[in-house]
């Protein structure tokens, strides 16, 4: 009789994965594993790595319940190799195995370990195209072949095409694609949002957050007060909350920061997305009747299922598309390191020190935080891409590289060059200040452009175009902001760069800024 070993990793807990398809109950026995490998490649938030054992936990008992054998293997387990590979290899031996059935994983570093384990070993590997996603990696690159840029608006129309979500025959419906413009409102006073649903963990959930707390002490980040979903029909409720709670504000409010809330109009569904606790097409789904029952507007609608079918599945062709030297690029040539506040939120900028604060406990920022504040300002001060990024895919818990990359690499740092954003998303305060209420609390000025009590923003914005000059000037989408900073007096351009200059000079010597 002819056993295989069906390997599901943490980011694929889902009874649809093609592995699972592909093997049967009677002779396979499915391979799920707790590895430090896994759990310290970069130092991950203690709430990421207990979400997902937690939800590796349950899901390996939902399958057990479902008449699978799973040999199933805890952190703290004797017997551990503490590696995916070295298990592979280890339940090979136990069970007899001769094959092994793989959904491929998200990561080239996963994926160049199994691939070196299939060279060496007598078991037959067989992989598995990634079925949670709607656009193929021949689908994407078809559609990417040949273009002078790839532009995600569309993309995104050929997966409203393909899905028929909020399609009129072959025409959007209300007769636009993209409702952005009626988006992106600062959120008005006396806003309130009641943020995602909370769940108390359950004795499974409490167990795996005591390893978590003995195994990973040093971690960035606070395991108090763990409220994520960690099954599917938990994370279904989180969903129906945010359809009814959330989604009807969600484009207006989609670029908010505000000091007090932390998840706005934000859906807090992208850690369940991309762990496969919940599938992309569901999500869309409810979204679309709700805009259909009158419940949410189209704006809200159409711009929440943009992210998921447009910007999602676009940011995971770039990562496949572009291979594994993807996180390495660094096309502006920044080296500087990153600043020891983005670990310990001590900074006088008090739209990073929320950021970093509201990233410690929650291990969540919603997506304008990530670009606008913290990878901003990475990218006006000139810090290394890959520091970025290592800091981006730890402290996250939907981070893993295939959609963490070409949003960091791609477009927050423009290390890519350009091949996920046309221009460099730079701005001064005063972008962060009409966005939020950030400003009115912090020690810098965001009306002072230059002096001791300027906001730092506001510097490094024209030191950043100035230092680039030659790469952006002849940039279309870049002119105003070179004509803007043409236009200003010789001397205060002088004393803008010497401020920032000095301010560089203070964040490289550790001084506190
Ligand atoms: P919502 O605002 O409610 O959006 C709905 C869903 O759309 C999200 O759940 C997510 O699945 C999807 N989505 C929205 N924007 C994007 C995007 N740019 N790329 C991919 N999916 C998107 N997203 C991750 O899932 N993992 C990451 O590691 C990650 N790193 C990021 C790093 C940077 C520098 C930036 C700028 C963005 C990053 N994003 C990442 C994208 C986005 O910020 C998060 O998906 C979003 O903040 C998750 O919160 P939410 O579920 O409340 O999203
Ligand atoms: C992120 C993560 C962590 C922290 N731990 C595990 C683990 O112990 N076992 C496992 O199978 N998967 C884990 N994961 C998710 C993997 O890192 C993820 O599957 C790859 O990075 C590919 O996306
Ligand atoms: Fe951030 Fe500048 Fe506003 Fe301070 S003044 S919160 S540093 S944008």
């Amino acid at each position: 009789m002819v056993t295989r070993l069906v390997l599901i990793l943490g980011d694929q807990l889902s009874p649809e994965i093609a592995a699972l398809q592909a093997a049967g109950k009677a002779h396979d026995i499915v391979v799920m594993a707790e590895v430090t490998a896994e759990a310290s490649y970069v130092r991950h938030h203690p709430k990421k790595i207990a979400f997902i054992f937690a939800a590796m936990r349950k899901f390996a008992a939902r399958l057990r319940d479902d008449g699978w054998q799973v040999a199933y293997t805890r952190l703290d387990d004797t017997d551990n190799t503490n590696a995916i590979d070295s298990e592979l290899v280890r339940r090979g031996a136990e069970f007899g195995a001769t094959g092994v059935l793989i959904t491929e994983p998200g990561e080239w570093r996963l994926i160049e370990a199994l691939r070196s384990l299939s060279d060496e070993s007598p078991m037959e590997f067989r992989w598995n195209s990634d079925s949670r996603f709607l656009a193929s990696h021949a689908e994407f690159d078809a559609w990417a072949e040949g273009r002078k840029s790839l532009r995600m608006e569309y993309f995104y129309r050929d997966m409203r095409r393909k899905t028929g979500l909020l399609m009129d025959g072959d025409q959007p419906v209300e007769g636009k694609w993209n409702f952005d413009h009626d988006n992106r409102k600062p959120a008005s006073d006396g806003a309130e949002f009641s943020g995602p649903m909370r769940f108390t963990p359950d004795p499974e959930t409490q167990q795996v957050l005591d390893l978590v707390a003995q195994k990973f002490p040093s971690n960035f980040g606070s395991l108090d007060d763990f409220w994520f979903a960690t099954d599917t029909s938990q994370a279904r409720r989180a969903l129906t909350h945010f359809i009814k709670t959330a989604l009807p504000t969600f484009g207006d409010y989609q670029d908010a920061m505000l000091r007090d809330d932390r998840f706005l109009s934000h859906s807090v569904l992208s850690m369940y997305l991309n762990a496969g606790l919940l599938d992309p097409l569901e999500i869309c789904q409810a979204a679309e009747t709700a805009y259909k029952n009158g419940d949410a507007p189209i704006n809200a609608a159409e711009g929440f299922i943009r992210q998921i079918i447009g910007w999602r599945e676009y940011m995971r062709g770039i990562y496949f598309r572009e291979g594994p030297d993807y996180p390495r690029r660094n096309a502006l040539n920044h080296s500087r390191g990153l600043p020891d506040f983005y670990w310990s939120a001590d900074t006088k900028m008090y739209c990073i020190s929320k950021a970093v604060e509201q990233t410690q406990a929650e291990a969540y920022a919603h997506h304008i935080q990530r670009l606008m504040v913290t990878g901003n300002f990475a990218l006006l001060a000139g810090i290394d891409p890959f520091q970025v990024h290592e800091w981006y895919l730890a402290v996250y818990a939907d981070a893993y590289e295939w959609v963490e990359a070409p949003n960091v690499i791609g477009m927050s740092q423009f290390a890519d060059g350009g091949i996920v954003g046309s221009k460099p998303y730079v701005s001064s305060g005063a972008y962060i200040d009409r966005m939020s209420d950030y400003c009115k609390s912090c020690a810098y000025k965001v009306k002072h452009k230059t002096g001791p009590d300027a906001c730092p923003f506001n510097l490094l914005y024209w030191h950043f175009l100035d230092r680039h000059r030659d790469r952006f000037e002849s940039n279309p989408r870049m002119a105003q902001m070179y004509r803007t900073w043409d236009r200003m007096d010789g001397d205060r351009r002088e004393t803008v760069l010497a401020d920032a200059g000095a301010f560089l000079e203070k964040l490289d010597s550790g001084q506190p800024v």
